[in-house]
């Protein structure tokens, strides 16, 4: 069997107002195009279709479409809610889906309650996100609740869910999240024990985190990533994507990562506004979304004229900087002459003139501050 895994979508989603739905409708056709040519079997959503509870109309059609085309073409689907999922909005629209060949899974259930289905000969447990609280609650008596986890209430729920192919949306602990400018691993009670993956599962296909990566080697464990970069902290050159894994009768799986070069990538610069002159072609060049952190204050002019002169900045923000802190005490050693020396620098607007007026009208406080 084979399968192409994808998560996060996030359609609906709006940076800085500006609709990202189009760019990811757009990798969503490219993911027909590789089940056509890849001769998908099943298609596998682990979480996060849609970005917020209420989406536009046009970020519905995506995903409806996407569906439409996936029966058109014979090939069936399992979709899981993710936490940005509206999930009884899923779970009203799941029979519907159903028409169209599509498991849709908004809220937990347990094996005997239906969380195990059994699609194109394999049996597949659907994980769709729980809350810790809510999982917590459901999962222990009222006088236990104090002592028990939501890594060991997840593994109670894996265990019971095991099954060949297992889709689930949340953080398994040492995941590298999609953040790319800081190195940091998911650890603490919000993330699952790689050991409390059960070893029964043959391919789990997770969600959630951004950056596309394999998490575990027994069971095989992988997240194929967003489709594209949606927030500017998520590093531009993160890997990301969709996973095609191919499930023998036995053996491990196969799994194939589809680097996703979808959408317009994003960038911060940080800049020092005596720079902002000299970068203004390299800014102009590039050609996704920028974020402008700029050290200090800028006028209100200053900002309008940059978003003039930029219609890809999304947003100008002042930087109250490690080094600026470090440099305000330094300042505070220069003595008020030198002190207004570097303030004018910084400014850009360094007078010579003015330096020497200020000077004396110092020089004339202090005299008669010390004749007084
Ligand atoms: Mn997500």
């Amino acid at each position: 069997m084979r399968l192409l895994h994808t998560a996060d979508w996030h359609l609906g989603k709006l940076l800085k107002g500006v609709d990202r739905t189009p760019e990811i409708a757009a990798a969503l056709r490219d993911l027909l195009g590789l089940v056509r040519s890849e001769r998908v079997d099943l298609v596998v959503v682990s979480g996060d279709l849609f970005d917020r509870p209420q989406v536009s109309a046009e970020a519905e059609a995506c995903a409806v479409e996407f569906f439409m085309e996936l029966k058109a073409l014979g090939v069936p689907a399992l979709v899981i809610a993710g936490n940005h999922d509206p999930k009884e909005r899923l779970e009203a629209l799941a029979p519907l889906l159903g028409l169209a060949g599509v498991r849709v899974r908004g809220r937990l259930l347990f094996a005997e309650e239906g969380g195990v289905v059994e699609v194109g000969g394999v049996r597949a447990g659907l994980l769709p996100f729980v809350s810790e609280r809510l999982l917590v609650r459901r999962l222990f008596q009222e006088d236990e609740v104090l002592h028990r986890t939501y890594a060991e209430a997840m593994r109670r729920v894996l265990d019971n869910l095991k099954s060949p192919l297992l889709l689930g949306h949340f953080a398994v602990e040492g995941a590298r999240p999609g953040g790319g400018e800081f190195v940091f691993h998911l650890v603490g009670s919000y993330a699952v024990p790689r050991a409390s993956l059960p070893l029964e599962v043959r391919y789990l296909a997770l969600g959630h985190v951004h950056r596309q990566q394999q998490v575990s080697e027994a069971p095989v464990a992988w997240y194929p990533g967003s489709l594209v970069q949606l927030d500017f902290g998520e590093g531009e050159g993160a890997e990301r994507g969709v996973l095609l894994v191919e499930l023998p009768p036995s053996g491990p799986p196969r799994v194939h990562p589809v680097p996703g070069r979808w959408g317009k990538p994003l960038r911060t610069y940080r800049l020092r506004p005596e720079e902002l002159d000299g970068r203004m072609g390299e800014l102009e060049r590039f050609p996704g979304y920028l974020r402008l952190v700029v050290e200090g204050r800028l006028s209100p002019q200053v900002k309008e004229n940059l978003f003039r002169a930029l219609p890809h900045l999304l947003a100008v923000e002042g930087a109250p900087l490690q080094a600026a802190e470090g440099r305000r005490e330094e300042v505070q050693d220069l003595g008020f002459v030198e002190g207004y020396a570097r303030y004018l620098e910084e400014r850009g607007k360094k007078e010579e003139a003015l330096l020497e007026r200020f000077a004396e009208v110092l020089a004339e406080v202090e005299g008669e501050a010390f004749t007084a």
